[in-house]
């Protein structure tokens, strides 16, 4: 028979909600990405379902968290992500699904069209309440940086290393973002319509302001992150178009969104620390 002085977690008993701060934390650390990265260990977490699906053990996650990553060609940045990230949402006691969302073929990049589909592709799984939209290359340094929604949409990068750990400006809103549900779906998500790098995240800050919303941010020493180095990407120049439309997102947010979303999904993998869908998202 089964003593109970084990550490067996109970079945019959109801778990409590996590605290509102976790107890896991450990602040401040500093991330290395010269390091080989071998990712075959934490592969091998019990804790970790296929996917890349956790949730604690010790108690209820306050929320569901889909987290939502923008990819194309950046494997190794993706590793460091990966390396990192498990863990500092782990000790966040998030209920969490990681998703890739590859866009396939060479046509020109377009990173909030990918965020769209995510939203849509993650919410067919499980019931989230809160996306974080994340570029694969930021690495957040402080894990009292918690990766979870608040009352209004949240701004996760406010402390760059490549902009001398502050914002470039007041209304940045790129990097890593976090909406509920329900604020995503005010705003209509994001835009479908910028190809190439720039002034998606500029168009759904001007969302946020003009349904009334505010951004909320970390302060500036727990919101500081590293973006891993790199050469520009093929296929992501500069979008000319982008200061046209950022200076028409009242006019075009209600039309352009998730509620005009249209993409073919191409593959979906499960990977045991992510799910990866590519999808075809058409072109310019
Ligand atoms: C801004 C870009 C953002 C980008 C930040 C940080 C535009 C719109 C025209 C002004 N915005 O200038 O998309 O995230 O720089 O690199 O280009």
């Amino acid at each position: 028979t089964m003593t109970s002085t084990s550490t067996a977690i109970p079945t019959t008993q109801a778990l409590e909600k996590c605290p509102d701060t976790s107890p896991l934390l450990v602040g401040p650390r500093n991330v290395n990405f010269s390091q080989t990265i071998d990712l075959n260990e934490m592969r091998q977490d019990p804790k970790v379902s296929v996917g890349g699906r956790y949730k604690p053990r010790e108690c209820v996650s306050l929320q569901k968290v889909a987290l939502i990553i923008p990819f194309r060609h950046r494997e190794e940045h993706m590793k460091h992500w990966l390396y990192y990230l498990h863990p500092f949402l782990q000790r966040q006691q998030l209920d969490y699904g990681v998703y890739v969302i590859e866009q396939d073929g060479e046509d020109t990049f377009n990173r909030a069209k990918l965020m769209n589909v995510g939203y849509a592709e993650a919410l067919k799984e499980y019931d989230y309440d809160c996306f974080i939209f994340s570029d694969v290359d930021i690495i957040p340094l402080d894990d009292r940086n918690t990766y979870r929604c608040f009352d209004q949409p949240r701004h996760l990068a406010v402390s760059m290393d490549k902009f001398g750990f502050r914002l470039p400006y007041n209304q940045y809103f790129g990097g890593v973002s976090a909406m509920s549900k329900e604020q995503y779906l005010k705003v209509n998500g994001f835009p479908n319509n910028y190809w190439g790098w720039g002034g998606e995240d500029d168009d759904i800050y001007n969302r946020v302001t003009f349904r009334g919303m505010s951004v909320s941010r970390p302060d500036g020493v727990v919101g500081r992150c590293k973006m891993i180095q790199h050469v520009r990407d093929n296929k992501n120049e500069p979008n000319p178009q982008r200061f046209d439309r950022i200076a028409r997102t009242r006019q075009t947010m209600d039309s352009d969104g998730i509620n005009s979303l249209t993409y073919r999904v191409v593959r979906t993998e499960k990977d045991q620390l992510f799910t990866k869908i590519t999808v075809d998202i058409g072109k310019p």
